[in-house]
């Protein structure tokens, strides 16, 4: 493990500032650099920030590629530049403002350059800071890390390993930390809407504060003089959102319309006909169906991990001729189902139908189809279906 240390920020000045407008309710601040306001690289931080870079190129401003809208960031660290708060930097800070006891929502999108590439030193991406005055020492409780060609977090000096990173694409990331020193504290993490981190206990030391986020590039190894074979750094940085207690995980997402096919990996029926198995729903296939009989049929879609759904596309057999009413329930675990959708289908077409879960988005890994009635017959008969996640 090259994770070994981490170095401290130096004490950075407290100067309290409002709440942006917020939008929705529960979104404190929102960063995508749309806003010209926001777009201040390299000269400052955005307005609420804090600046810790020091060339020209540690942040700036960017029109591509992004993660949403027209602007990004990108923040570029070399292992010659100067050393900013007592190592190697180019991050942007929050304030060390966190109220204790704070429970935040934080979402955003990191397109490592295609010259990122293997090192067996770390570097951290975005970090959860302790408080700086009357604050516990050592590491950061939260860290986001590349490391040896993997995504890691650190969690209080315990890593988690997140799978190799590609180049070149935007990952979506969504964590939300009740920050707590006793057993209320809760950590989620959310990869491309699959939910890859779930932990309750304590989520940091103590202080009189709650840990303030950080984001862009830090590589301490650069400035102790560890091992690394790789001299300098590229990313792009895009779609933060920083929510409070009454934000949501569609409030801060990255992607935030449904319209995402969420991979299945496999289908199984409470009833069918051995000419017309599950599998039929989700081979690509129109021309082939899942068919069972009796109202309450249902077909059930596993996609294969927790992830955030939010609908479901369904493709009925004779769905140009007929309706059909029907149920979609999620789970978590394949036994305890949540009512996501009824309605009916349109009744005009064969092609997949998109239907988008009333309650917005949830954690689920599971979806039921349960057929309930058409104008024909008691068959349930679906030629395709699929999930929808953010
Ligand atoms: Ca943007
Ligand atoms: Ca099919």
């Amino acid at each position: 493990m090259a994770v070994t240390s981490t170095v401290l920020a130096a004490g950075v000045a407290l100067t309290p500032v409002g709440p942006a407008a917020a939008d929705p309710a529960g979104v404190q601040r929102t960063l995508d650099w749309e806003q010209s306001s926001d777009r201040t690289l390299p000269t400052a931080a955005p307005p609420q920030f804090i600046k810790q870079w020091a060339t020209p190129y540690g942040a700036t401003n960017i029109t591509g590629p992004t993660r949403d809208g027209a602007h990004a960031a990108r923040f570029e660290l070399r292992k010659s530049d100067p050393v900013v708060s007592s190592s190697k930097r180019a991050e942007i800070s929050q304030r060390d403002e966190q109220p204790v006891g704070a429970d935040r929502w934080y979402g955003f999108s990191i397109n490592l350059d295609s010259t990122w590439s293997y090192d067996t030193s770390a570097e951290i991406v975005s970090q959860w800071h302790q408080c700086d005055t009357d604050c516990p020492g050592g590491s950061p409780p939260l860290a986001l890390l590349t490391d040896e060609g993997r995504w890691k977090i650190d969690f209080r000096g315990q890593f988690i390993d997140l799978g190799p990173y590609t180049t070149g694409v935007w990952v979506d990331w969504v964590f939300h930390v009740t920050w707590r020193t006793d057993s209320t504290g809760v950590l989620q993490v959310w990869k491309n809407g699959e939910r890859v981190v779930h932990r309750t206990g304590a989520t940091h030391g103590g202080g009189p504060r709650s840990p303030y986020f950080k984001f862009g590039i830090y590589k301490w190894d650069w400035n102790t003089g560890a091992p690394s074979s790789v001299t300098q750094r590229v990313l792009r940085y895009d779609a933060l959102r920083l929510g409070d207690e009454r934000a949501t995980h569609a409030d801060v997402a990255p992607q935030r319309t449904c319209s995402r096919g969420a991979p299945v990996a496999s289908a199984s029926a409470t009833t069918y006909e051995a000419a017309n198995p599950p599998a039929n729903a989700v081979d690509g296939d129109l021309t082939t169906r899942w068919s069972g009989q009796g109202f309450g049929a249902a077909l059930i879609l596993d996609t294969g991990a927790v992830r955030r759904l939010c609908g479901a596309t369904v493709a009925w057999h004779r769905g140009d001729l007929r309706w059909n009413d029907y149920t979609i329930h999620v789970s978590q675990d394949g036994v305890s189902y949540t009512k996501a959708w009824e309605g009916r289908s349109s009744g005009t077409t064969t092609a997949p139908e998109a239907v988008l879960f009333t309650p917005g988005s949830l954690d689920a890994r599971y979806l039921k189809i349960s057929f309930w009635a058409n104008p024909e017959n008691d068959w349930a008969s679906i030629t395709e279906a699929g999930a929808l996640g953010l």
